[in-house]
Order: C-alpha cells, then structure tokens, then sequence
C-alpha cells in the first residue's frame, strides 16, 4: 500500500483550515431551529469552541466572522481572545440578507438609499477587518428576482459592479474582497452573482485584491467542481473555498460527507494547480450543525478535509502522466483511483501522535468533558444568526 512521505506529511503539517463562527451557533432549516445544549450565547464563546477544533486538530487556526451576527463591543477584545486560546481572527462576511430594506436587493438595487446603505454596511464591515487583523472580506448576495420582467438583469449586473468599486477602493494594502456565487436562492429566477463566470467578470474588473469564493454546495447537481477549481487557480483568482457537502441543494453538511470522492477530486486539482497551503487560496468551512453537536461536527469536518488532502497527495504524478501520455486511458485512471481507495487514516493518527496530539481527535473531545462542562454552564445559546 502507497504510503505518505515525509513531504506529503510536511505539507499536510502546513494545512489550515478556517472555521466559521456560525457552525457554532444553533441553526436550522426554515421549518425549525432545534437548540444545542451548550450553545454559545456570544462570539466570546464561539471562538473558545472553534479554539476546541484547533486544539484536538491542529488543523483550524483561524474563525471566520459574520456582521452583524458577531457584532461586538470592542473587536480589540476579540482578537486577544482568540489569540489568548491560540487561534486567530479570519474573514470577516457581510450581510444583507436579513434587513427588511433589502427585500428587492441591496448591492444592485435601484433605489440609491438602499444601494448606499448597503456600501455603508461593507465599508463597516472593513473597519472591523482592520481591528481584527482580517485580510478577507467575503461577499455573499442574495440578490436577484423571482420572475422574468421583475427586474433588468443587466442594470442590476452594472449597480453591482458599481458597488464593488466603492467597496474595493476601500480595501488596505494587505486587504481583498472575495465574491462567492450561488446558482439559486433565495432568489429562484435570476440571481445577481450565480455562477464562477460571473463572479470572475465582477471581480475581474474591480483588480488584483478581488477574487472569487467557490462554495462547494453552490452548483446545479452533477456540475464537475474540480473543472472551476481548475479553470480559477489557473487565471490566479480563486480566493477561497466556503466548504461543505451537499445531497440536494445548499445543504451546507459536513464536507466530504455526502461526497468523499468528490471532495478528493476537488483536492486533486487544488494540488495540481499549487492552491493547497497557498495563502492566497482559504479553505474556509461553510456548515450548519442542525442535528449534530457543532464541536465534534467541525472535527469531524476538518479531519475529512485532511483525509482527503491525504489521499490526493498520493496520485502518482509521474504514473499518472506517462498513462496520459500513453492515451492509455484505464491505466491513467487507475492511478487516480489507487490513491482515493487508500485508506491514510492509521498513518495521520500515528503522525498526530508525533505532535502531541490524540490519535482519535473525536475521541480525545468527547472524553474531555468539555461538551459537558459547557452544557451545563451556558444556558439559552443563540441561532448562528437568523434571530440573533
Ligand atoms: C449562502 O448560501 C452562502 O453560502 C454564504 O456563504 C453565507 O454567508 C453563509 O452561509 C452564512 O449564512
Ligand atoms: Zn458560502
Ligand atoms: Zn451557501
């Protein structure tokens, strides 16, 4: 059996994983939020059960935010916080969604007011990055129209870039803005920002620091994901992953859970094109716990991210390219399929060792007595956002 070398198990040692803090928070579909004993009651106490993660993993250094949902008094706080618990302060994800205002659009709404408002909430949200030490503001629109004639797509198309402009102009040296699409909802007939293509034209246009966010969950089924990771590394504008899985929809389930091998073909290609431990590219979880104890959820999540990024390390690349060049089409094949059928699972618990750290991470948490503890202490914890 093919085993990791010692620079597969170096690259693997560099892997960082963003965790967003609303996995922590309860969440749900829109038929019910059913509550988590322990659930946090404030970003404080999201970033300590993110800090968990890191700790049992050594996989997850750095928590990604949402505004207004982690609106704090002073972001100053926030950041010796998760410093304090050995853990960093990520990107920094706007909203607007959830204002009555935006009913009809926000970035790309005709009405001025509105438009403004909306630029003034990014702008907010940049001051933060700044106290927070956040190089990355993400985008995500749930703009756009429910019937043919609602609205005029290409008007809308140049609000928004419009928007992007002013927003960017604001960005500090070190800053960039990353667009993520979504191919339907909330909006089911046209949606301003819905596929790679468009979100690559909108921050094309804005320069280097924009860049888009590929949401694995955010494709019509059967679309070939690993192609746009490609198709992105390859122009040098894929700026994150917002990770997860998905059966039906936007399911936002534990990444590799649904798909392990789509997840692998996916890390394949990051490997190929030089995005894995690029700090140009963030590999960011975007989950919701509905069911399942958020903790041990987001173990679960980044130890599948390491398993897979395992596997695609051991594609022979010399095999696999002589099998290409040989047009020899089942060999070439094979070569991909040894190495996903490799089972890397004793070989990374026997390096966690090395580290200090417990083979079983899963294990590791539930004996703690952590999820207990915080059970107990913390009562009426708060949805990851919707009525936060
Ligand atoms: C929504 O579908 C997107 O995936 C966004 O990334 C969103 O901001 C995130 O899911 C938190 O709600
Ligand atoms: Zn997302
Ligand atoms: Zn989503």
């Amino acid at each position: 059996m093919t085993a990791l070398s010692t620079e597969h198990l170096s690259a693997l040692a560099q892997q960082s994983v963003e965790l967003p803090s609303w996995a922590f928070g309860n969440s749900g579909t829109r038929f019910r939020v059913f509550a988590t004993p322990g659930t946090p009651r404030d970003p404080f106490e999201k970033i300590a059960d993110a800090a968990q993660v890191h700790a049992y993993t050594r996989l997850a250094p750095v928590v990604a935010l949402h505004i207004p949902w982690d609106r704090v008094e002073s972001y100053d706080a926030l950041r010796r916080h998760a410093e304090d618990l050995g853990v960093t302060l990520g990107t920094v994800n706007s909203n607007t969604f959830q204002d009555e205002d935006y009913k009809f659009g926000a970035l790309a709404h005709h009405d001025a007011r509105i438009r403004r408002k909306a630029i003034d909430h990014h702008l907010e949200c940049i001051d933060i990055m700044d106290e927070t030490g956040s190089r990355d503001l993400k985008i995500w629109l749930a703009e756009g129209s429910n019937y043919p004639g609602q609205n005029d797509m290409r008007d809308r198309q140049d609000r928004l870039q419009d928007s992007l402009q002013q927003i960017y102009a604001r960005l500090g040296d070190e800053q960039r803005l990353v667009l993520e699409y979504k191919f339907f909802e909330p909006a089911f007939y046209h949606t301003d920002v819905p596929d790679w293509g468009t979100s690559y034209a909108q921050v094309s246009a804005l320069g280097e620091k924009a860049m888009v966010c590929l949401d694995t969950g955010h494709h019509a089924p059967g679309t070939n994901i690993e192609f746009i990771v490609m198709q992105l590394l390859r122009l040098g504008k894929l700026g994150s992953f917002d990770f997860n899985s998905r059966f039906y929809a936007d399911d936002d389930l534990i990444v590799g859970a649904a798909d392990p091998f789509q997840l692998f073909r996916i890390l394949a290609e990051v490997i190929r094109g030089g995005g894995l431990n690029n700090p140009d590219v963030a590999f960011m979880l975007d989950q919701c716990h509905n069911i399942e104890d958020k903790i041990p959820g987001q173990i679960r999540s980044v130890l599948n991210v390491q398993e897979m990024t395992a596997r695609a390390l051991l594609i022979d690349r010399e095999a696999l390219t002589a099998a290409q060049d040989a047009n020899d089409v089942l060999a070439a094949n094979a070569v991909v399929m040894d190495a996903f059928y490799t089972d890397v699972r004793p070989q990374l618990a026997a390096w966690r060792e090395e580290r200090g750290l417990a083979a079983d991470p899963m294990a590791a948490y539930l004996a703690s007595g952590y999820q207990q503890r915080i059970a107990e202490e913390r009562v009426g914890g708060v949805q990851a956002g919707w009525g936060a």
